[in-house]
């Protein structure tokens, strides 16, 4: 047992294997990669295929549809062991997972179920999700992506932003009005293919961090789809959405406690090497100071996390400690890189050293899958709702 894996969490046998066989996998295949994904915004194709065949691509699909049928703690761990050595790697496979697969675990009809899962959850085909917009993306319920009835097509015209795994996925999970006089009663989710003619993808974006998970806007220009594609029932996609997002949110914790970690690994050796005034800075109060506050942060965060995801596993409500998790993990994440960035001085500045890359990417998880700011009101709203 080291630093990394925190306190003595109630985890399983099965558990903590895989714990091992992912920090073996992430260490071994993943990490040695991460500088060039993150240089280069190379698309790790074959770690995909890798994940695919160990069951993470189809992590929580019950084992009738291809998936490891793995509990959310599992799947929390996982992905922790992924962005502890490449927080780009660990995103494919949680977006995937998380807000394409899931909701169509949930809400799908056994047909959808069938045609779908098994493919995505090996890893041959790849999954994404369409729900922001150019001018909507915290205010989800104000989408204007608009769908129309034409006897048994439906058809899809509008605009989708900021869609993570877009310039590669194969399968998507949108969300389109059919009445936006309604406001959120009017959402419908829907999952297709996106090789579909009308479908049009837009450059991937050059973003700040995670630079080798692709992203990019998704445009349809009347798009045909049928009653076959809606997730769940007409009208009740923004409960897909949320439901969808709540369980997303653990992902997005795990992944940040998996930066905060690589922030203190590297923090620590770098520390242990430099030395100043005659001795290695780890023996200066200051730096024992950021390095007792960075692990404060990685062993709390991972705690929420495993508890919230432990919650989802029992059917409990999780809601509020989902997006307390995430806001408290990805504040950590950037707390930690930060320290990091800063223990390291000048090359914690330049790309010679991994510090950098660690801000970049940890700064999305602050944003993405419902920004800090969201989390608080979804927090601040159950409160005030019991
Ligand atoms: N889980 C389950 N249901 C939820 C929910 C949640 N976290 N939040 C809201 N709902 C339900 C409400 O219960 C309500 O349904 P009922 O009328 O059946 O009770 C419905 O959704 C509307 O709720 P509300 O009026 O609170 O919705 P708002 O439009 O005010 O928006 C927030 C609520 C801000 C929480 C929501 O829009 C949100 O999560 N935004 C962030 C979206 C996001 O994360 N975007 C990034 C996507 S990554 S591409």
């Amino acid at each position: 047992m080291s630093w990394m894996d925190g306190f003595k969490f109630d985890l399983d046998e099965d558990c903590k294997m895989l714990q091992q066989a992912a920090r073996t996998f992430a260490e071994g295949e993943v990490a040695p990669l991460a500088a060039k994904i993150d240089r280069e915004h190379y698309f790790p194709r074959e770690l995909v295929q890798k994940m695919g065949s160990m069951g993470f691509m189809g992590a929580c699909v019950p084992t009738e549809y291809g998936g490891a049928g793995l509990p959310q703690i599992a799947y929390c761990l996982i992905v922790e062991e992924l962005a502890a050595a490449c927080a780009s790697t660990s995103i494919i496979m949680s977006a995937h997972n998380s807000l394409c697969l899931s909701p169509i675990v949930e809400f799908g009809s056994s047909e959808q179920k069938k045609k779908y899962l098994p493919a995505l959850a090996s890893g041959q085909k790849l999954g994404c999700f369409s729900l922001s917009e150019p001018g909507t993306g915290s205010d989800a319920a104000a989408l204007t992506c608009t769908v129309t009835k034409h006897g048994e097509e439906y058809i899809v015209s509008g605009a989708k932003n900021w869609v993570t795994n877009g310039p590669v996925a194969d399968v998507c999970v949108l969300f389109a009005t059919l009445d936006k006089g309604k406001g959120y009663k009017g959402v419908t989710a829907f999952v297709h293919e996106l090789a579909l003619p009308g479908i049009v993808r837009g450059k991937p974006e050059d973003k700040l961090g995670i630079c080798g998970s692709p992203t990019c806007g998704i445009t349809y220009n009347e798009v045909k789809l049928t009653k076959a594609n809606i997730l769940g029932e007409e009208g009740k996609g923004f409960n897909v959405a949320m439901s969808t997002l709540n369980g997303g949110r653990l992902g997005v914790a795990a992944q940040a406690i998996g930066i905060a970690r690589a922030a203190l690994r590297d923090a620590l050796q770098y520390s242990k090497e430099r030395k100043t005034f005659g001795q290695p800075i780890s023996e200066h109060q200051t730096i024992q100071n950021y390095l007792a506050d960075m692990i404060i942060g990685i062993d709390s965060a991972r705690y929420l996390t495993l508890a919230a995801a432990s919650a989802k596993d029992r059917g409990e409500k999780y809601v509020r400690q989902a997006a307390m998790a995430k806001l408290l993990a990805s504040e950590t994440a950037m707390h930690a890189a930060t320290k990091c960035v800063q223990i390291h001085g000048g090359y914690g500045y330049v790309k010679d050293f991994p510090a950098e890359r660690h801000l970049r990417d940890a700064k999305i998880t602050e944003i993405y899958e419902g920004t800090s700011e969201i989390q608080r009101l979804v927090i601040a709203g159950s409160l005030l709702k019991e």
